[in-house]
């Protein structure tokens, strides 16, 4: 079901008016309001006046995590505190975590995204949604539920984690859709399989999964175990949380970008020079609707491409392929570039291989070096050592065959790499760059 019509459907060219429109008062406004902004203006030259169309947008100047950090933590806020009423916050790996706020109507707007990108997964108020991505600072768990609570659901908010106590809860309560992390979804079939609990005793029937990068043959992996349709959504604290893209039910292809809220650039990932359509490189986003915590021309360090087919579903706006790396966790190895999801992509497809990995970088004097670690079934794990030998150089293969590099393989037993609650952590370099 489309969520809102008018909007989703728009044609073209009034989607444009409408865009223009909002990306103007937006300018001016974080102009008026944040010095910060308007000193990068200033310095880039570029006034509120000089963005007469869509494509002036390239005038102005990128935001990046750096300039957040720097106005740690409410420096960038449009609006005075009274007027913020829910303050997110990413965990931040590195560094300060950033810090994000929400108006009352910034609230309502991202439950509609959620409404909106729930309904496209095939969500209804007749659903029991199970929401397991985390309450907290993290915008999943409180991001989702005023979504599926707009639909008219009836929302668990479970959180992550205690997942025999998750199981058993779905169990009983009879929940329809499961929302969390891909990886944790695999946690969850996992602990099914241990409790005895097969797929036909839960209700569930779809699955919104995201926060995290997943291949399509993670997708195919989970929809087997769980026996559902595993839909991928895509958000990011700084625009917003989960709402700004979304698959849709009937295509599974590409998630279709909230445009009338959300200005989607593609730029190349070296010289941050905007790319031709369905080239491959940064995501950058502008808000066009946020009041206290607006963006311009954010560079995600996301890496995907703008596909512009009509879709079967009906939506006008543009589609993007599923993330499947950033910038910033791609590996150079010895000179190859290396996204862990291409390594994802090979372990998936060897039969007796868990979905459960973790790449692990050296440095041994100059030379980097790449361990995978990964699990294998029971029967595999039991078996001689001649097959998991024959396993490890064939995965060993399959990875030099499409990377060109030499990885170490290390088999582990069933259950013995750590498992997430939340976002997994696939890749530990240990090199002191
Ligand atoms: O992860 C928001 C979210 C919550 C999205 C729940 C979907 C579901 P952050 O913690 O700020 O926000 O992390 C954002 O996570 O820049 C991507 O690198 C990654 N990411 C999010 N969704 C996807 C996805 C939330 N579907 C960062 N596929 C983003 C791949 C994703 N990566």
């Amino acid at each position: 079901m489309i969520w809102n019509e008018k909007q989703e459907t728009m044609p073209r060219e009034e989607l444009e008016v409408v865009q223009l429109r909002r990306l103007q008062a937006q300018v001016e406004r974080i102009y008026a309001t944040v010095p910060y902004y308007r000193q990068k203006m200033n310095d880039a030259g570029v006034s509120p006046g000089d963005i007469k169309t869509l494509a002036d947008i390239r005038r102005l100047p990128f935001t990046t995590k750096e300039d957040l950090r720097k106005n740690y933590p409410f420096g960038l806020f449009t609006v005075p505190l009274e007027r913020v009423v829910r303050i997110h916050a990413s965990s931040g790996t590195t560094g300060q975590p950033t810090v994000v706020g929400y108006t009352k109507r910034d609230i309502s707007m991202w439950a509609e995204m959620m409404a909106r990108s729930l309904s496209a997964a095939g969500v209804t108020k007749s659903d029991i949604v199970h929401n397991a991505y985390g309450y907290g600072l993290f915008t999943g768990g409180l991001g989702a539920h005023y979504g599926a609570e707009e639909i008219g659901c009836a929302v668990i908010p479970i959180s992550g984690g205690n997942s025999k106590r998750q199981i058993q809860i779905m169990k009983d309560f009879g929940s329809t859709v499961l929302l969390s992390t891909p990886s944790y979804a695999l946690n969850l079939a996992d602990t099914m399989a241990e409790m005895g609990v097969k797929p036909s005793d839960l209700k569930l029937r779809v699955g919104v999964f995201g926060a995290e990068p997943w291949s399509e043959q993670m997708r195919q992996e989970i929809e087997k175990r769980l026996q559902i349709k595993a839909i991928d959504i895509y958000g990011l604290s700084e625009v917003l949380g989960p709402g700004v893209a979304i698959e849709c039910v009937e295509e599974q292809h590409g998630l279709h970008i909230m445009e009338d809220h959300f200005l989607a650039e593609i730029v190349d990932r070296d010289t941050f020079e905007p790319l031709p359509v369905g080239e491959k490189g940064e995501l950058v986003f502008t808000t066009l609707t946020k009041e206290a915590f607006p963006v311009i021309r954010y560079r995600t360090k996301d890496i995907s491409h703008l596909i512009r087919d009509v879709c079967t579903c009906g939506r006008s706006f543009y589609r993007m392929p599923k993330v499947t790396g950033r910038t910033d966790d791609m590996l150079i190895i010895r000179g190859v570039n290396v996204f862990p999801s291409q390594i994802e992509e090979v372990l998936m497809k060897c039969e007796g291989v868990e979905p459960h990995y973790q790449i692990v970088v050296e440095r041994e004097g100059s030379l980097d070096s790449i361990e995978v670690q990964v699990e294998v079934s029971e029967e595999v794990f039991s078996d001689e050592v001649k097959v998991l030998e024959g396993l490890g150089k064939k995965i060993q293969n399959d990875i030099k065959d499409l990377l060109g590099i030499s990885a170490k393989i290390k088999l582990v037993e069933p259950k013995s790499i750590q498992r997430s609650e939340g976002k997994a952590k696939r890749v530990i370099d240990n090199r002191k760059l």
